[in-house]
């Protein structure tokens, strides 16, 4: 059955339910694709019979690089860098993760176009991190095509800090500059989330929105949608660890770009050019099958400094001083 819509990922499909008949599904990947379009996350076991000794040799590795002793069982976990990025550059368990066939597969099938990881990121306990979409950070063109999947290094309970996320948030509008009516004027952002707090909060307020929390056992695994509203629950005790790998996802033949410093509507994209775990290679933009061009430098013409008035007046006295 060709597909109508190639600029959407199967899952997030209008036509899903029609489409996916011809996928040839089993009933596990069925479960989770559904779960996926209805709900925007999907919890399975991860699939890979060397996980326990995986596990195992992450965390005996990584251990020694995170600031808090996480040996003691009385010390406080919640101080100091908890996070390492990019593990898989040094550690061939986190990259067997990465780069799961089972799971690259099923992403395939799941979003019509070949998956591949770009980003690790290993976390010895809770990250207490504000609701956000992973989309105002890895952003694509066609938009949707890209995902996180979390898996749970050990059981985590209620005062671990477990994942939360708001179910059928993936379907609420995609942020973006224009949306908020944010300009990018090239200031620094502490996270490139910050600009789209007070949206999300006021559509939580207006639908009363709840979250759900993932309380997991050891091996579990989430996918979430890009657009998924999702963070890490306040950790009520902080004696506890709460280890856990996040792998990010792009996909083939698209656009990467970041939202908060780009403005669509003027086609300025602040382009990304990932590198797949996969293959050590760089994926530059591509949008159907061809290299995008790399954004053009910001020159004195196209910078945009000073007030929107101002914007104005250089531009109406640049127009008047051309010679016609
Ligand atoms: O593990 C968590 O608490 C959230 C991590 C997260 O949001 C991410 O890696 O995208
Ligand atoms: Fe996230």
């Amino acid at each position: 059955m060709t597909d109508i819509f190639p600029g959407i990922p199967l899952i997030e499909s209008p036509l899903f339910y029609a489409q996916k008949a011809s996928l040839g599904l089993t009933d596990e990947e069925d479960r989770i694709a559904t779960s996926l379009h209805e709900k925007g996350y999907a919890v399975f076991d991860f699939p890979d019979a060397q996980l326990e000794a995986r596990i195992d040799r992450i965390k005996h590795s990584l251990a020694p690089h995170y600031a808090t002793n996480l040996a003691d069982p009385n010390s406080d976990k919640t101080v100091g860098e908890r996070r390492i990025q990019d593990a898989w550059s040094f550690d061939e368990d986190v990259h067997a993760i990465a780069v799961n066939q089972a799971v690259l597969d099923l992403l395939g099938k799941l979003y019509g176009r070949p998956a591949f990881p770009f980003q690790t990121l290993n976390f010895p306990v809770g990250t207490q991190q504000e609701a956000h979409s992973d989309s105002v950070h890895f952003s694509s063109l066609p938009e949707r095509f890209m995902c996180g999947l979390w898996l749970a290094m050990e059981d985590i309970g209620p005062d671990a800090g477990p994942l939360f996320y708001y179910p059928g948030s993936h379907r609420w509008p995609i942020m973006t500059n224009g949306l908020i009516g944010r300009r990018d004027e090239g200031i620094k952002l502490g996270s490139a989330q910050d600009p789209y707090g007070p949206a999300w909060k006021a559509i939580c307020d207006a639908y009363g929105a709840q979250p759900e929390v993932l309380t997991a056992r050891k091996g579990q695994a989430l996918i979430w949608c890009a657009n998924l509203l999702h963070g890490g629950s306040y950790q009520n005790n902080p004696k506890l660890t709460r280890w856990s790998q996040v792998t990010h996802y792009y996909f083939e033949d698209c656009i990467y770009y970041t939202p908060a410093f780009s403005d669509e509507a003027l086609g300025r994209l602040d382009l990304r050019t990932p590198v797949a775990i996969s293959d050590g290679k760089p994926r530059p933009s591509r949008h159907l099958g061809e290299i995008v061009a790399p954004p053009r430098p910001v020159t004195p013409d196209n910078k945009q400094t000073g007030s929107p008035a101002w914007r104005w007046i250089k531009r109406r006295l640049r127009k008047l001083l051309q010679p016609s």
